[in-house]
């Protein structure tokens, strides 16, 4: 076997008999910690993944899931090609087959019922794959869609309210500067261990929680379940679910209260901290402390700690984010950080400077040219304000199956599982067959896409380039990464993912499936993103030769903070460089700098937003609420080797420890009759299931945890590793009214539930 060690060409499978060896550098898209790996390429197989330890980002770090990428670009489940279903019969097609099929589907809707008939779901993969995260905008835009709806609002939408009304953004997003982080590690409501962190781009945090504890810092971990990450750290403090904001609002009263305040050298950039100082003065401690069941003294210290600390910082996540008071808690993380001088300073809460641009940021609006971004219009059947252009996802399922002007008719799914991952999960089972025309940018039939009446796949996840786009926002330091593909395409034939999404842009726009011309409209968008850069298309477009997402990532560097911006910045950066250095490019640690991202109308930081702070009285009604006793509250958990619905198809990652059961603490177990490894029934306002039951005293008495993501047995998906593994979907449990009712995210967390024993 002849070896070749050319990371960087892309080229495979050599002439010869013997199959050539090729080692590729690729940066791992599947999470936020965007590990460099080292692939191991024989002929077009892989062979080995292994990490990258000389990838300036990651330098080593890697996760099980990370070493299984040639198992997903291999798993024969995966599409190869266009999938059209007539009643239960799907059928290959050929891509114009395809097309020709979504138009159509997709015709008679649009001239009948007119564009708010048409919806799209974007899913989370979306935001981690090159194409995707690049084009889908111009899918919205030119089909006319006027509402879509997104896995966003059962994530990170609390914290882009609060983001937008603070910093004047809605991807103006602080993170914790971890790897300087040296005294104080506060984590709420997240669990790095298996997340691998979100809204935080940081490999190896556990890694980071280790030199703070050995540096003789300290890591304090709340949250209802004892985590691996809570295991790792000094301190676990169990708290009640949806009570995070009555925490810290104790907090912030005792740094009032004890004079603690010291804002540092932010102090001039924050407006608000009076406001801020008087809403605080009735949230004593011992206010709070039965309902969060935290002591009143452990709060006072927790604060005192905060603003002893030297280097500290407070982080909250998807435990703070999906619960009934997420934008409160959202909101409260920063405050507590500005109040305490742990902002905008190294090792404390830091806005990052991306080396390129996302399509999300570039086009987010701030405050100042939208006016207030919440309640301009309202969905029809729950009457849900919009906020940020979005309302809930779980309205989705009552705008299909509601009849009446205005009824969503057809449905363009890309790289989601709202059939999973969506709260009320039966109540859009039942919904999805009810619509004329559904058409999926999928690579599976999964309970989602089982419905579609055409499924597109894109190429198989190490057949494409890769670098970035909005993971880069959130990172802990400036760096880039370019990936080119890894294996050679299974039929060069195929439309890569960004072709799918412009020709399927046309036709839901009412554009031939026959004419589309896919390179004018790719110049079309272009030429949109350059203006909104603030350049002539017409002058860069010379600068090229061909199109697609690698010519935006370049667009997005050159005129990003380190870039030539074409010619102009001498020693400036573009892709090229980019591509010249297959362990990426390093550009330095995070710096100070709120003065020039604030965007707010008046320039400062706004710690007191009247929209934010106009829910208190709503949370302190909450204090007050009378548990019943036979209740026990549902939260959420991931696992190291699952990632939300999608990879349980992957036979390495299934099984072992990565299971679908309900957490639950030995005296709730003993009181309901529950016994390890036996089922109980689950029920909720909003449905029932059955999952076996895990006892274990790393879950608070009263709360019990389950993971979401699983439910694969239903009929007609055609994933059998995930199959076999089923486990049972958690959001049939999860009531789409609940929500967080200013930013309409979902509750996943904190759902009230009865269990009990049955036999089986
Ligand atoms: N109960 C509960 N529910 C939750 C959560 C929770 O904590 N608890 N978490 C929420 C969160 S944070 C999120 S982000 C959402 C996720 O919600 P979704 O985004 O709806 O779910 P995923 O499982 O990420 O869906 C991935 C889909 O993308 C497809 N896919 C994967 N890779 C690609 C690709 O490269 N191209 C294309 N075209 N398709 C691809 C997969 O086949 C699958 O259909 O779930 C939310 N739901
Ligand atoms: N391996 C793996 N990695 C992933 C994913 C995955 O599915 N698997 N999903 C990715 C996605 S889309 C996201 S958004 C991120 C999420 O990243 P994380 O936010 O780290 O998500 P989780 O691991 O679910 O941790 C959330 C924690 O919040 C706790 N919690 C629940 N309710 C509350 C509450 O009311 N208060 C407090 N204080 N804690 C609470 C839960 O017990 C849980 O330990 O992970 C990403 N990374
Ligand atoms: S932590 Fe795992 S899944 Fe995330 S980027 Fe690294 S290897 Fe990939
Ligand atoms: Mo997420």
């Amino acid at each position: 076997m002849t070896s070749a060690v050319d990371p960087n060409t892309g080229a495979n499978g050599a002439a010869g008999p013997e199959p050539t060896t090729t080692v590729h550098r690729r940066t791992c898209h599947l999470c936020e910690a965007m590990c460099g790996l080292e692939i191991t390429v024989s002929g077009n197989s892989v062979q080995r993944i292994k990490p990258n330890k000389n990838d300036v980002w990651s330098k080593g770090h890697i996760c099980p899931k990370g070493t299984t990428l040639g198992a997903l670009q291999n798993d024969p489940d995966r599409l190869r090609t266009p999938m059209i279903r007539t009643g239960d019969t799907w059928r290959e097609a050929t891509w114009d087959e395809a097309f020709a099929e979504c138009e159509r589907l997709l015709r008679p809707v649009r001239e009948t019922h007119g564009p708010s008939a048409l919806t799209a779901f974007l899913g989370n993969p979306l935001a981690h794959n090159m194409a995707l995260a690049r084009y889908s905008g111009i899918l919205i835009g030119m089909a006319g869609i006027h509402h879509i709806y997104s896995s966003g609002t059962v994530d990170q939408w609390p914290k882009n309210v609060s983001s937008l009304l603070m910093y004047g953004g809605m991807w103006t997003i602080p993170v914790p500067d971890l790897r300087r982080t040296s005294d104080l590690f506060v984590v709420m409501g997240a669990n790095p261990q298996a997340s691998q962190g979100s809204l935080l781009a940081c490999p190896d945090i556990m890694g980071e929680i280790k030199r703070i504890r050995r540096g003789g810092g300290k890591v304090v971990v709340i949250d209802p379940r004892r985590t691996g990450t809570a295991d790792a750290a000094d301190e676990w403090l169990p708290i009640v679910p949806g009570t995070d904001a009555a925490l810290l609002m104790a907090v912030v009263h005792t740094l009032f209260d004890e004079k603690l305040v010291e804002l540092g050298d932010a102090a001039p950039h924050i407006a608000g901290v009076d406001q801020v100082a008087a809403l605080a003065r009735d949230w004593t401690p011992e206010s709070v402390a039965a309902t969060c069941r935290i002591p009143a003294d452990r709060i006072r210290e927790l604060a005192r700690e905060l603003a002893a600390a030297e280097s500290a910082v407070v982080y909250g996540r998807i435990g703070l984010c999906n619960q009934e008071f997420g934008t409160l808690a959202s909101w409260l993380v920063d405050v507590v950080n500005i109040l305490t001088g742990h902002f905008d300073t190294p090792g404390g809460l830091m806005f990052p400077k991306p080396v390129n641009w996302s399509v999300a940021t570039l086009t987010q609006g701030s405050k100042n040219a939208d006016g207030a971004p919440f309640g301009r219009w309202h969905s029809r059947v729950r009457g849900a304000a919009e906020v940020l252009g979005q309302v809930p996802v779980s309205c989705l399922a009552e705008e299909i199956d509601t009849e009446g002007e205005g009824r969503i008719r057809a449905l363009i799914t890309i790289a989601g599982n709202p059939a999973v991952s969506a709260p009320g999960a039966a109540r859009l089972r039942e919904a999805l067959p009810k619509l004329d025309a559904m058409i999926s940018i999928d690579n599976w039939i999964n309970e989602t896409t089982r419905h579609a009446h055409v499924i597109l796949p894109g190429p198989g996840p190490l057949e494409s380039p890769h670098f970035d786009d909005l993971m880069w926002n959130f990172a802990v330091g400036s760096a880039g990464k370019w990936s080119e593909p890894v294996v050679a395409p299974e039929d060069p034939d195929r439309p890569a993912e960004w072709e799918i999404v412009l020709r399927l842009a046309a036709i839901a726009a009412g554009q031939p499936a026959a004419g589309v011309d896919v390179a004018a409209l790719d110049d079309m968008w272009f030429g949109v993103l350059a203006r909104a850069c603030g350049l002539d298309p017409d002058e860069i477009l010379p600068h090229y030769d061909h199109g697609g997402p690698e010519r935006i990532v370049d667009l997005s560097i050159r005129t990003g903070p380190w870039g030539d911006r074409y010619g102009q910045v001498e020693g400036g950066l573009t892709l090229a460089d980019f591509k010249a250095a297959p362990d990426g490019i390093d550009l330095g640690p995070m710096v100070p700098r709120v003065a020039e991202i604030l965007t707010t109308p008046t320039g400062k930081v706004e710690i007191a937003p009247d929209y934010i702070t106009a829910d208190l009285p709503r949370l302190r009604a909450h204090l007050d609420r009378v548990a019943d006793p036979s209740t026990l509250l549902l939260v959420s958990r991931r696992h190291l080797r699952s990632k939300n619905s999608w990879l349980h198809n992957v036979p390495a990652l299934v099984g072992g420890s990565n299971k679908c059961t309900l957490l639950i603490h030995p005296d709730d177990a003993a009181r309901s009759g529950l016994h390890d490894g036996r089922p109980a029934e689950v029920a909720s306002d909003e449905g029932v299931i059955e999952v076996a039951v895990q006892v274990t005293d790393e879950m608070m008495p009263g709360v019990v945890s389950m993971p979401h993501g699983w439910g694969h047995d239903e009929p007609g998906t055609r994933m059998d590793t995930a199959r076999s593994h089923a486990g049972v979907n958690s959001n049939i449990l999860a009531p789409g009214t609940f929500v967080d009712a200013i930013s309409g995210n979902a509750a996943v967390n904190g759902i009230p539930v009865r269990v009990r024993a049955v036999a089986g």
